[in-house]
């Protein structure tokens, strides 16, 4: 097995998705921790769009960003598969991570918009547009999960990670907006997901 480096934050809703798939495949790795809010932005010597997370492959290889790190977990053992291996399946659960990173993306943008200190209307503008952004996602995810217990197929896969890190991470810092409320069929499946050491450990943390 590798030695992987993880650099990335506690709050950070994508280095989560990484912890939680590293955890699924019971894979070791060391964490250190990074923000890439400061001025010296320790991720960029690693990543030049200095963005968290990275992860350095026996000291040499840096890969970013989240969604390609899943996948080079997912080489790394065999249990459980996180992705289908080919064909439309394979699209369809990426699809779904990329539902879960969209969520994500809206959620951090319209943190940063609020901790900006800018003319008061022109930052509602720029909030609503990417509240609206996360507002879409969690409502087509609960219409496209419905009642069935997994994003996508009969099994858990790389869908869930990226949902269920959206999910968390928009309870951790949009709890205004009370998803759990408006849709009980993601309650469930979050509740479901939260019995998973993997989801459970990794809860974002300022
Ligand atoms: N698409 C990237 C998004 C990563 C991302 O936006 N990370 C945030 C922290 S959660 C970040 O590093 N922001 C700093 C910046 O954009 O400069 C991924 O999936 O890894």
């Amino acid at each position: 097995m590798p030695q992987i480096q993880l650099l990335g934050g506690f709050a950070s809703p994508f280095t989560r998705k990484v912890r939680i798939a590293f955890a699924e495949k019971n894979i070791p790795f060391e964490h250190v921790k990074a923000s890439a809010a400061g001025e010296e932005n320790p991720v960029v010597p690693h990543n030049p769009l200095g963005k968290i997370p990275v992860i350095v492959v026996d000291g040499k290889k840096a890969i970013y960003d989240s969604s390609v790190i899943v996948e080079y977990i997912d080489t790394l053992s065999s249990s459980p598969m996180l992705f289908p291996p080919v064909g439309m399946d394979r699209v369809e659960v990426k699809r779904w991570e990329s539902l879960g990173d969209g969520i994500c993306d809206a959620g951090v943008a319209f943190m940063g918009e609020k901790r900006r200190e800018l003319d008061a209307k022109l930052s509602k503008e720029v909030m609503d547009r990417q509240f609206n952004k996360v507002r879409r996602g969690i409502e087509t995810a609960a219409r496209e999960l419905g009642d069935r217990e997994f994003c996508f197929g009969k099994g858990f896969t790389a869908a869930d990670i990226a949902i269920g890190m959206a999910l968390g991470y928009i309870a951790f810092r949009l709890p205004e907006y009370e998803w759990g409320n408006l849709f009980p069929n993601l309650k469930a499946y979050n509740e479901r997901l939260l019995k998973r050491p993997a989801f459970s450990s990794t809860m974002p943390k300022d």
